[in-house]
């Protein structure tokens, strides 16, 4: 049974993606910060076999050492995918606050790193594989007030560029999904938990669901290994631009 590590599962995109790579066929190490969730999803996905792990992204000693937790075998998953971040806060950046600055940084970039560090050595070893970087179509336009978030998804794009050449003689396949609007607990997390600022964000027009990403995530990871799907944007049908969306 092939297996898929996947950050971020307890909520969005992450967690969709968990349902859609079950139902694929693989067996599934998830992680993320809030345990109850992610053994809430393994307990909804049995039979198939679910690895839960918890673990801050930013602190690389805290990954190392959940990785190295793991069974060997599931230490070199055939699919990784790298999605826990998200954005804190949206200010001009004369305004901003250095600690949300960190807070993206650090777990935008400086997490999928993390993360990547501690399972390359037994993909590469195994000389097969698939990492799927999970960036935005903010890292693909600046818009105003996204200054660090948007830069943090501009370096996910060009690791992503970086490590398909750097992993090229591996076997291991690396690609990347920049998703438009997307309604999950992005927002809510942006706007610290103020929910009528969150919900504001989707009104007016139909937002992509996680499931449409973790669809075309499942599609792009079991794609035969001569074939690398290695970007898409998915915007949202109402939506031209990050920031340019019909609203009704
Ligand atoms: P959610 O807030 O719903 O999910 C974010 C997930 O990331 C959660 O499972 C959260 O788990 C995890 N996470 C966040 N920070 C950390 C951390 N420091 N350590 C470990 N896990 C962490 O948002 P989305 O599903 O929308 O976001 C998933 C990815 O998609 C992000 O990288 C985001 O930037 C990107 N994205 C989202 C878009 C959208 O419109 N929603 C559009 C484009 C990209 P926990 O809190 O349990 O740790
Ligand atoms: C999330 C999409 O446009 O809000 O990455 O930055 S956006």
């Amino acid at each position: 049974m092939k297996t898929a590590f996947i950050t971020g599962a307890s909520s969005g995109i992450g967690r969709a993606t968990a349902v859609a790579l079950a139902g694929a066929g693989f067996q599934l190490v998830v992680t993320g910060r809030r345990r109850e969730r992610l053994d809430e999803l393994a307990a909804q996905l049995a039979p198939v076999p679910v690895h839960v792990l918890t673990f801050d992204v930013r602190d690389r000693a805290a990954v190392s050492a959940a990785v190295a937790s793991l069974p060997v075998e599931l230490q070199a998953p055939d699919v990784l995918v790298n999605n826990a971040g998200g954005a804190h806060g949206l200010a001009p950046i004369q305004s901003g606050d250095p600690h949300d600055w960190d807070q993206m940084l650090d777990a935008n970039v400086r997490g999928l790193l993390n993360v990547t560090y501690a399972l390359l050595p037994g993909m590469t070893a195994r000389q097969t594989g698939f990492i799927l970087n999970i960036g935005s179509v903010a890292g693909q336009e600046a818009y105003a007030n996204g200054n660090v978030y948007c830069a943090s998804k501009a370096a996910v794009g060009m690791l992503t560029k970086t490590m398909r050449l750097d992993l090229l003689p591996t076997g291991v396949r690396v690609a990347e999904v920049n998703p438009g609007a997307v309604e999950t607990e992005f927002s809510r997390v942006r706007f610290k938990g103020d929910e009528a600022r969150a919900a504001k964000v989707y009104e007016g027009f139909e937002p992509l669901r996680p499931e449409d990403i973790a669809d075309i995530i499942a599609f792009m990871v079991t794609r035969p290994p001569h074939v690398t799907i290695a970007e898409v944007l998915v915007l949202a049908g109402a939506q031209g631009a990050a920031t340019t969306i019909a609203r009704k």
